[in-house]
């Protein structure tokens, strides 16, 4: 595949004092980010000979004296004597700046774009760094290492120019360790989890490849921490482990491959009956958080090739108006990975895919192979149709509920929505409203509340209770209704923090099922349609007491079985203990002292990633298959097992 590859070819651009002046402009940060990057910069170039056909192994090993060393058994470094600078191709590699085949297209068919930056960087930024080449039966080695000359330090210096050390071997491929430089970064401690996440995903997106994981710095019984990554599924192998915890609605994910103007796509998808949508997208192996010219291509195309054979199979009729990209995205999960040519990185945080041209290639491309797949599997066809459909009617009721709220708005003019009992005060960052459970204990929370700034709105428990109910039944709850009404902010992507009626928003529920189930069915609302009200921190879970312990006219309350034994031991012999089975046997001013008084209540404040798991609770309830729904809960009651990706992927959604 490629031409006869000589020193000679390797570009040069710059020294490396740059690197040192400002890493931030190579790695990004000097954090633990930029730290790892260091680590990533090595194992590129490793995957970049595998990719091209040279090698399938790539060991990564965390050693404990802090340093990491990365071997791979492709064709080694070149390490003939380039003809102009007269060194050797691995110095080359290693002290000049943007140096590396990488960046002569001619070798490679894709550079690596921002992280092509390479190895000289982990070297300027090291204390230290090794090399040993294996190839044609010969060992080769050099030293770099960073020095201080005068009053300023120089990375990445030769230390050992490169040699043959003269032992034989029958390996090929190419060995590097070095230690990061703890002038340059805040943290040089290597996260394993990191790099296994990072591990996890190279194998997924090149399929077949070992990658094989070693912490020196654990150990157990005398033996390292050892993981070992390798999936002949790549990128459906990567969609089936996202979905993992979801209930698909088609056995296998649906993979795609091509090629189009010389752009390389993979592209694997799978829908669940979540909400949610999950689409990670990478170039040359580098994740696009940001999305781009590839991603934008990939949904135009599926919102065109979903409407084209919906219209073909009658679906959608003449009259019938064409769904929108979002319906036929939700519950999608859906890995899409390109290689090419002359990146071009934009964005925020530069992991946006910016050329032009990639949009069009992409978009001919998944249309022709997914309109292709499609026809050929009339029953996943059907099951897509059938999700997107369910998706429009859903954001027609949303529609729907926007307007009944803003008709309510005027009619109520805030004073009274409903059964919401307002406060008085008119700033809205000390308001508070108090979502309750029950009409009873409803009543007791207005008593107990200071009226200057909490308003109080009972939710009667039936209405929301009731299991299988779609989300967008839920919408239509006059309960629900109110509580939009009653924030101001709107839902969906009309929601506005600016409108907000109330900072603070606080959920109280009893601690037995129903009451979890309401919280639950909150959370999923809140997260769905009233994202920011979350992630800039104004929903809260308020947390009444399970038990009062009283002698004589002493009386503590206790918030959790946990503690119950150590406050009886406190109180002594002779005390009483109540539990309190609902906020309903609580009197007001008990209820104040517990749970409302600013002074003395506890609140838990929800975070996006409990508002996550509640929503895969909640759709896992409310979906059609009772066996699945049975199962689930029994495995994830904990609420605790949310992967990571999925979270992420939430965090993502939050922020854009
Ligand atoms: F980043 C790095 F330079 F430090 C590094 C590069 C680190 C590690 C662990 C491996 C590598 C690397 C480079 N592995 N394999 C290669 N291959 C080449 O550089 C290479 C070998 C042969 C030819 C040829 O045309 O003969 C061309 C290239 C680019």
């Amino acid at each position: 595949m490629s031409k006869d590859y000589k020193a000679q070819d390797i570009q040069v651009l710059e020294g490396l004092d740059a690197v040192r002046l400002r890493p931030g402009m190579y790695i990004g940060s000097t954090g633990a980010k930029g730290l790892h990057h260091i680590l990533w910069e090595i194992v590129d170039n490793s995957m970049d000979e595998i990719a091209n056909g040279y090698g399938d192994r790539i060991e990564v090993t965390i050693h404990s004296d802090g340093s990491a060393s990365v071997l791979d058994n492709g064709r080694g470094i070149p390490v003939d004597v380039h003809p102009t600078l007269g060194v050797s191709g691995v110095e080359v590699v290693f002290t000049k700046l943007h140096a590396g085949g990488k960046f002569n297209n001619e070798n490679y068919k894709t550079s690596g774009g921002l992280h092509g930056v390479g190895a000289s960087v982990t070297n300027a930024l090291s204390s230290w760094l090794n090399v040993e080449v294996y190839k044609d039966g010969k060992v080769y080695r050099a030293e770099f290492e960073s020095r201080k000359e005068g009053d300023s330090w120089h990375g990445g210096c030769v230390k050992i120019p490169l040699f043959e050390t003269g032992e034989k071997t029958d390996k090929h491929g190419t060995y590097v360790r070095f230690l990061p430089d703890k002038n340059i970064f805040d943290t040089t401690v290597f996260n394993l989890e990191v790099i296994s996440k990072k591990m996890k995903e190279l194998a997924f997106l090149n399929d077949g490849v070992h990658i094989v994981l070693t912490d020196e710095r654990v150990v157990t019984n005398n033996i390292p921490l050892r993981r070992e990554y390798c999936y002949t599924g790549g990128i459906s192998d990567f969609v089936a482990y996202l979905n993992e915890t979801k209930n698909p609605l088609h056995p296998d994910p649906i993979y795609l491959d091509g090629e189009k103007d010389n752009v390389y796509m993979k592209l694997a998808l799978q829908y669940t009956d979540t909400y949610s949508e999950n689409i990670f997208s990478y170039v040359n192996n580098i994740p696009t958080p940001e999305g781009g010219m590839h991603e934008t291509g990939f949904k135009t195309a599926l919102t065109r090739a979903l409407n084209d054979l919906a219209r073909k199979t009658g679906v959608l009729k003449d009259k019938d108006e064409n769904l929108i990209g979002d319906d036929y995205r939700v519950g999608l999960t859906a890995v899409l990975a390109i290689k090419m040519q002359n990146v071009q990185f934009e964005g925020q945080t530069k992991t946006k895919l910016g050329n032009p041209f990639v949009r069009q290639a992409m978009d001919a491309l998944v249309y022709q192979k997914l309109t292709e797949y499609l026809e050929a599997h009339p029953d996943v066809l059907d099951i897509i149709l059938k999700k997107g459909m369910s998706a429009a009617r859903e954001r027609e009721a949303v529609r729907k509920g926007k307007e009944q709220a803003r008709l309510k708005n005027q009619a109520d003019n805030f004073n009274l929505v409903g059964k919401l009992a307002s406060c008085t005060g008119k700033k809205p960052e000390r308001n508070e409203l108090y979502i309750v459970e029950g009409d009873s204990a409803g009543g007791t929370c207005k008593q107990a509340r200071d009226r200057s700034f909490q308003a109080i709105l009972p939710l009667r428990g039936k209405p929301l209770n009731a299991e299988k109910k779609r989300i967008d039944q839920v919408l239509q709850n006059e309960e629900i209704r109110t509580i939009i009404s009653a924030l101001g902010a709107g839902i969906g992507d009309d929601f506005n923090l600016d409108n907000l009626n109330y900072h603070k928003v606080v959920i109280l529920s009893d601690a037995d099922q129903d009451g979890g189930h309401i919280r639950a069915i909150l959370l999923t609302f809140f997260f769905r349609y009233m994202k920011q009200l979350i992630t800039d921190g104004h929903l809260y879970i308020g947390m009444p007491p399970l038990y009062k312990v009283a002698k004589k006219d002493v009386v503590e309350y206790v918030y959790n079985d946990e503690l119950l034994d150590a406050c009886k031991a406190r109180m002594g012999r002779g005390c009483t203990i109540q539990r309190y089975k609902g906020l309903g046997e609580m009197n007001a001013e008990q209820l104040w002292e517990t749970t409302m008084d600013p002074k003395r209540r506890t609140l838990m404040q929800v975070t996006l990633e409990d508002a996550a798991e509640a929503e895969v609770l909640v759709t896992t309830w409310m979906g059609d298959s009772v066996d699945l729904r049975r199962s689930y809960i029994i495995e994830h009651a904990n609420f605790n097992k949310v992967d990571e990706f999925v979270k992420e992927a939430a965090r993502a959604q939050a922020q854009s």
